[in-house]
């Protein structure tokens, strides 16, 4: 068909000014998503906090209790969360360098191979984000999964949605190890269970009731819980939370030790590395006066763990609880 010359570049004006339109929308969204992550506070894990996260990482079980309960526990609940499915849809809260995260998606990959999956990962520190990005492209069976990455704290990710106003919803949704820096955690948790689908699940790994970090931080809580923890809560508290929000779980005990004998030789770098990392301190020493030092100390050895061969164990016991949609 031919068109006049005049309707033709009129046509063509049209469509220049659209493409001009959307490129100028695209520019507002990511100024307006930039501006809400800088107007974000710190994240947990920058700076030397970071630093003595990962040592804790490395130094602790954490990583290796927590894939341990996955590997024994979940296989079995992923299996009845897929009954008549076949695409899960997973969203990873607070997720870190994401080893737990690939650790859930490969057990899911191999128990059930017929399921297609997704991935949405929420994780406010960069660093963290890039490691998991890092660790995805090392991992040929997750550069299969479709990631779609949220660089935002949980209070962002909720703001999103709500903007958005088209939500997606999630077969398995996971926060493990985050609620601590989470101001309203009641809320938070209400406000993800609530992207659940029917026949899914919540899944919460924390501190337990009674463990060091319990009796830790809630002995010195006026003192420690400055930063971004601002009011320390165990898994016991959260139990309290569901049970007022009406939520059916259940509960599993992941106990665990680890080894802070360092702690107490001053000049250790390492064992003051953990040190500012347990008590969220930039530095240890200089930071806290020394009568609160020394009651840090006596608590940790004294309450917070037990002694075999000459080590200080520390409690460092989980629980995860697990949510029903
Ligand atoms: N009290 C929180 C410390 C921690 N964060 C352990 C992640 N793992």
């Amino acid at each position: 068909m031919f068109l006049p010359v005049r309707t033709c570049s009129f046509v063509r004006l049209i469509v220049d000014f659209a493409a001009l339109l959307n490129t100028f929308l695209i520019l507002i969204i990511c100024l307006d998503q930039q501006a809400a992550a800088m107007s974000e506070k710190p994240t947990a894990y920058e700076g030397r906090n970071l630093l003595g996260f990962q040592f804790y990482l490395k130094h602790s079980e954490e990583h290796k209790v927590i894939q341990g309960f996955v590997d024994r526990v979940l296989p079995g609940v992923f299996k009845r969360i897929a009954q008549g499915k076949s695409q899960m849809d997973i969203l990873g809260v607070g997720s870190g360098g994401g080893e737990i995260d690939a650790h859930i998606l490969s057990v899911i990959g191999s128990e059930l191979p017929a399921i297609s999956l997704s991935a949405d990962i929420v994780e406010p520190s960069m660093e963290l984000s890039d490691n998991f990005k890092a660790l995805v492209r090392r991992t040929p069976s997750l550069q299969k999964i479709p990631i779609s990455w949220h660089t935002v704290t949980c209070e962002g990710f909720e703001k999103q949605v709500k903007d958005n106003g088209n939500v997606k919803r999630f077969d398995l949704i996971h926060m493990i190890q985050m609620l601590y820096y989470v101001k309203d955690y009641p809320r938070m948790i209400q406000f993800f269970h609530s992207l659940l689908k029917d026949n899914s699940k919540l899944l919460i790994v924390h501190e337990g009731a009674g463990s060091g970090w319990d009796i830790l931080w809630k002995t010195y809580r006026a003192e420690l819980c400055t930063k971004t923890v601002s009011d320390y809560m165990s898994a016991g508290d959260i139990k309290v939370h569901l049970n007022q929000l009406g939520l059916r779980y259940e509960e599993h005990l992941i106990s665990s030790t680890m080894d802070i004998t360092a702690c107490f030789t001053k000049g250790d770098e390492m064992g003051e590395l953990l040190l500012d990392f347990m008590t969220e301190q930039d530095h240890f020493y200089q930071s806290l006066t020394p009568d609160l030092q020394t009651g840090i100390l006596d608590l940790l050895r004294n309450k917070c763990s037990t002694e075999k061969n000459g080590r200080i164990l520390f409690d460092n016991s989980l629980c995860c609880l697990l949510v029903y949609s």
